[in-house]
């Protein structure tokens, strides 16, 4: 049981307000009664998360949809962080949005329209020293969408350039987050594609620099967890945004189409840790819920993710390590996917006992009655939509 009380007294999952909002595909979007509207409304749900599971302190904000007035915003969520027990996680400039990002942000072939989105990378910092959030977290949307368009070698030298300037101003223990995606918006290329450029991005920005996985940014059937053992070896892993997908970047809920490549993961991660690696990674969900009810989906989230981090902790490692060693293959499978088949609920739920939390969360969701009450409050008034889901 001593195993199973650290690994769960150790595991935090930081939840996206975004998560809580409404939001769609480019084809329409289906509005929810009790989607949150405001974000002291997303503070609120992020609190009820936390009283079910336990184990999310933090809510990640996205700058142009929770601080629309930048670091103005800053007492407004202090205000906030402290009414609900939720502190501000990490902190997601916004350089999407804007008309003037037509062809670009930080790679736009126009200094002007660079230097704008740098000034933005450096109010994103400020905003995060001002709430004591460590990482300032990075997914930039730049790329083309025709070869022969933009100069890809060039857009190299203006990115490197942009990311020194945010990197200068980092505070001492804040952190730049760079996040990699292969395609969408652009569809010919994207400016930072994998983890091999976010690598080389995060070295030439400076030491505070590393490297964000989504799980939801990869080509079909890549191997993640050979990604995430690359950059434990490297020093470079930062942290993850956490989703599933079956086709792109689907932003469906972790662990409903592959659990096992979650498990994966948190074995690469649970190894470096007993082998003495100095591991800082920041576990973090990104998902947008466009037809499950958006707290029922984040609290069957941060459950799933418990559960699939504890299978992974309870991995005997040591008689792995020897099944590897002598290369017994069958025999070294069947104890990885053995820990994998585990069925971990009955320990999850006595570990929830004796820290007081509810045993089976999702049930004490729909018995406590927040989502009713949120409904009918809130349902006259859900008319806002992110803009970019
Ligand atoms: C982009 O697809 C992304 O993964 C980035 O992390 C954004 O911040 C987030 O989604 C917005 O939903
Ligand atoms: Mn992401």
């Amino acid at each position: 049981m001593d195993q199973v009380v650290q690994a769960l007294d150790s595991f935090q999952i930081e939840i996206p307000s975004w998560g809580f909002a409404n939001t769609g595909t480019r084809f329409g979007k289906f509005v929810q009664p009790g989607a949150a509207t405001t974000l002291e409304e997303k503070f609120s749900d992020a609190a009820e998360v936390r009283r079910l599971t336990g184990a999310t302190p933090t809510l990640a904000l996205h700058v142009l949809w929770d601080l629309p007035n930048g670091v103005r915003d800053v007492p407004q969520v202090q205000a906030l962080e402290q009414r609900f027990g939720i502190r501000a996680g990490s902190i997601n400039p916004n350089l999407f949005q804007d008309q003037e990002y037509k062809f670009g942000s930080l790679c736009n072939p126009s200094a002007e329209v660079r230097q704008h989105a740098v000034d933005h990378m450096l109010e994103s910092v400020e905003i995060a020293k001002q709430l004591n959030s460590r990482d300032v977290s990075l997914w930039l949307p730049d790329g083309s969408n025709y070869p022969g368009t933009q100069s890809m070698r060039k857009r190299i030298g203006w990115l490197e350039e942009a990311l020194r300037a945010t990197h200068a101003h980092l505070a001492p223990g804040q952190r730049l987050l760079i996040e990699y995606k292969p395609f969408e918006p652009a569809f010919y290329h994207t400016d930072i594609a994998d983890w091999g450029m976010s690598s080389h991005l995060a070295r030439t920005a400076g030491p505070q620099a590393c490297v964000l996985v989504d799980t939801g940014h990869h080509y079909a059937t890549q191997n993640i967890e050979q990604i995430v053992a690359w950059l434990l070896h490297t020093g470079l892993l930062g942290g993850f945004h956490f989703n599933d997908r079956r086709y792109a970047d689907d932003d469906l809920t972790l662990g409903s189409i592959d659990p096992y490549q979650i498990f994966r993961i948190f074995h690469e991660i649970h190894s470096a840790k007993s082998d003495g690696l100095q591991l800082d990674v920041a576990f973090m969900v990104d998902q947008s819920h466009n037809l499950k009810g958006k707290i029922e989906a984040t609290v069957q989230t941060v459950v799933t993710a418990q559960e699939l981090w504890l299978k992974a902790a309870l991995v005997d490692r040591e008689e792995l390590a020897r099944r590897q060693q002598s290369c017994d293959l069958v025999a070294a499978e069947e104890l990885f996917r053995g820990a994998f088949w585990r069925d971990v609920r009955p320990l999850a739920a006595a570990w929830r006992e004796s820290r007081g939390l509810p045993a089976a969360p999702i049930a004490a969701l729909r018995e406590g009655g927040y989502v009713e009450r949120i409904s009918q409050e809130r349902g006259g008034r859900h008319s806002t939509v992110n803009s970019y889901a």
